[in-house]
């Protein structure tokens, strides 16, 4: 069986990609790492936790040498929104991880994981049906990054054959832990406020389409990708998939067909605004679905009404 390591498991992604993996891979065979002590703390409650800095190339090597690793899934990001806010920062963490992993999964033959994102388009590529391969200009540092990284990964693959992998993430819904820093993170907040019975301020104009995904589409696309026969991959680095697409106005509509009394005002973000303004209405997944079988299950309708049965308020306001 494969042992895997994930790196920045504290995450949005990580605490469910956790556990999903510890399902098809079993309880021992998964390796979660933070850097923050809260994270290896909580981490250890589920899974054999260890405490990384992916910074660190020594430190981050020595845990898959440890553990005889032979998947790594690096999650270790700063988003879109807080890069922005300090982007020399955002491409240390973001390209200083991504380095480390591929070098260590050079080194130790491993097959490596590394989510891409919708940030990776900018305002000049096609935002109806975004193509699989087409103009990507960023114009973000978390854009930046991801087209570099995607570049380095499939470099990785050409001139070293490191199996590398990945997808490019709509903004993921879930209500196991809170996103933070991202663009797309009002999708996940304004079910926090509904259920609580709060008014909800949006800080996306109300006509931002953007690509979205529902968490267990995410870790299957995930766990799909990796699995998937190398021999039917064109591509790499990184594939489009998409299963929803909405607008703040479409997800509060659809919010208030269940919560009747749910009220929502804009406070714009003019960070925000010109980001979200500058990623995919939707993204054409075709590649995704003719090379490994990419089948999402999640549409809105049905991820509102999971989230709202789901999401405990209490994880973002206290106990009342
Ligand atoms: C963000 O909003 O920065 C992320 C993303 C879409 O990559 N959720």
């Amino acid at each position: 069986m494969k042992r895997i390591l994930i790196v920045g498991a504290g995450g949005q992604i990580g605490t469910e990609l956790v556990p999903h993996l510890q399902k098809n891979y079993g309880e021992d065979n998964v390796i979660a790492a933070d850097l923050k002590p809260q994270m290896v703390e909580k981490l250890s409650k589920i899974a054999i936790a260890e405490s990384v800095d992916a910074l660190n190339a020594e430190g981050y090597a020595a845990l898959v040498k440890k553990y005889k690793i032979d998947a790594i899934y690096n999650l270790v990001a700063l988003l879109s929104a807080t890069g922005e806010k300090n982007p020399q920062l955002a491409w240390q963490i973001n390209m200083g991880a991504l380095l480390n992993s591929l070098n260590i999964a050079k080194e130790f033959k491993c097959s490596l994981f590394t989510p891409s994102s919708i940030g990776a388009f900018g305002p000049n590529t096609p935002h109806y049906k975004t193509p699989q391969d087409t103009i990507m200009r960023p114009n973000t540092i978390y854009g930046v990054c991801k087209v570099t990284g995607e570049l380095l990964s499939d470099y990785y693959f050409t001139k070293f054959g490191v199996d590398t992998r990945s997808v490019r993430f709509p903004g993921i819904i879930s209500y196991g832990a809170l996103p933070g820093g991202g663009t797309t993170d009002y999708a996940v907040e304004v079910f926090y406020y509904a259920k609580a019975g709060r008014d909800y301020t949006c800080e996306v104009p109300q006509d931002a389409y953007m690509d979205m995904i529902y968490m267990p589409d995410a870790l299957e696309a995930t766990t799909q990708l990796m699995e998937a026969d190398p021999s039917k991959l064109v591509h790499r680095n990184s594939f489009n998939i998409a299963s929803m697409s909405f607008t703040p106005e479409e997800i509060f509509a659809e919010i208030r067909k269940r919560c009747p009394d749910f009220k929502h005002t804009y406070n714009i973000d003019p960070v925000k605004a010109a980001i979200s303004a500058s990623w995919p209405d939707c993204m054409d997944d075709t590649p995704a679905r003719e090379e490994w079988g990419w089948n999402p299950k999640w549409n809105l309708s049905r991820m509102v009404d999971d989230m709202l049965l789901h999401v405990l308020p209490d994880a973002l306001f206290g106990a009342q």
